[in-house]
């Protein structure tokens, strides 16, 4: 456990010490009530993680290699990409934002803040804690640059006209099946986290990582380390080799096999 986790357990109201066999996953609770006091979270998002926990107690709470494969296979293609971007809502934002940028530093990708239940004050909140962990540049806040997805009816549809709309690679987490689909149809390419396998934005990315966002992004952010070293090549044939499909059919048969 990070010192920074270490302190969120000792602020707890009910004292549980970092042996607690769930003190991890008490954790991720905390930080997520906290991003709700703090006006990053939704209620929603709250509930939002509840489905995400149920998927991956059954997969033991670790990554499983399908899901690490497909977090090396993201990394190469956010190395390969010339315009990658990192979507980031309030659960992501609560749960790993120092991750985020560290990861977007590593891959040369742009941040862009996209709510689904948007409102300026949680926007301009999440860009604070963004910044705070020295992102530079920060879109999705800028009235001015704006731009809207075709048919998509909720909030996600405004994006940046400098960010997402204009980026071949996007990275999203904790997503919503209508912008997911909608991206893919415009041709870009979509990375995906989310512990529900059968869900329409695991369905349609075309890499989708069956893990939860606080162990992946620690692990790309260990892997673009290492692979921002090989050449052009060797990250292509990666990405080549890899099929989305039948490794989220693996995750899928993992479930299976912890229920
Ligand atoms: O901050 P906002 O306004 O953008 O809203 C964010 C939420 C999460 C409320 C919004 O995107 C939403 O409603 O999401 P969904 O449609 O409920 O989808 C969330 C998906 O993420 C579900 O399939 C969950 O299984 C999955 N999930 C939840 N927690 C995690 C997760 N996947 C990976 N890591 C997690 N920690």
């Amino acid at each position: 456990m990070k010192i920074k986790e270490l302190d969120l357990l000792k602020k707890m109201k009910h004292k549980i010490t970092p042996t607690h066999p769930r003190a991890n996953s008490l954790v991720i609770r905390e930080k997520l009530v906290e991003g709700f006091n703090n006006g990053i979270v939704v209620p929603h998002g709250l509930i939002a993680h509840g489905r995400g926990e149920a998927f991956d107690y059954l997969l033991g709470e670790k990554t499983t290699k399908f899901a690490y494969e497909a977090e090396k296979v993201a990394v190469c293609l956010m190395l390969l990409s010339k315009k990658p971007i990192i979507s980031i809502n309030g659960n992501t934002a609560a749960l790993c934002a120092r991750d985020l940028v560290t990861l977007s530093n590593v891959t040369k990708s742009r941040i862009e803040v996209n709510l689904f239940h948007k409102s300026t004050a949680r926007s301009s909140a999440i860009a604070s804690i963004l910044k705070k962990e020295n992102a530079i540049v920060v879109l999705g806040l800028d009235n001015k640059s704006k731009t809207i997805i075709e048919n998509i009816s909720s909030n996600r549809k405004f994006v940046d006209k400098n960010g997402i709309m204009n980026s071949d690679t996007i990275f999203l987490a904790l997503e919503d099946g209508d912008r997911t689909e909608n991206l893919v149809k415009m041709g870009k390419k979509v990375i995906s986290v989310d512990l529900n396998p059968l869900s329409r934005t695991a369905i349609v990315s075309n890499v989708t990582i069956v893990d939860n966002i606080v162990r992946v992004i620690p692990n790309m952010i260990k892997i673009a380390k290492q692979l921002v070293k090989k050449d052009k090549q060797y990250l292509l044939r990666l990405v080549n080799s890899f099929n989305n499909k039948e490794n989220m059919h693996k995750s899928l048969l993992m479930i299976k096999k912890g229920i």
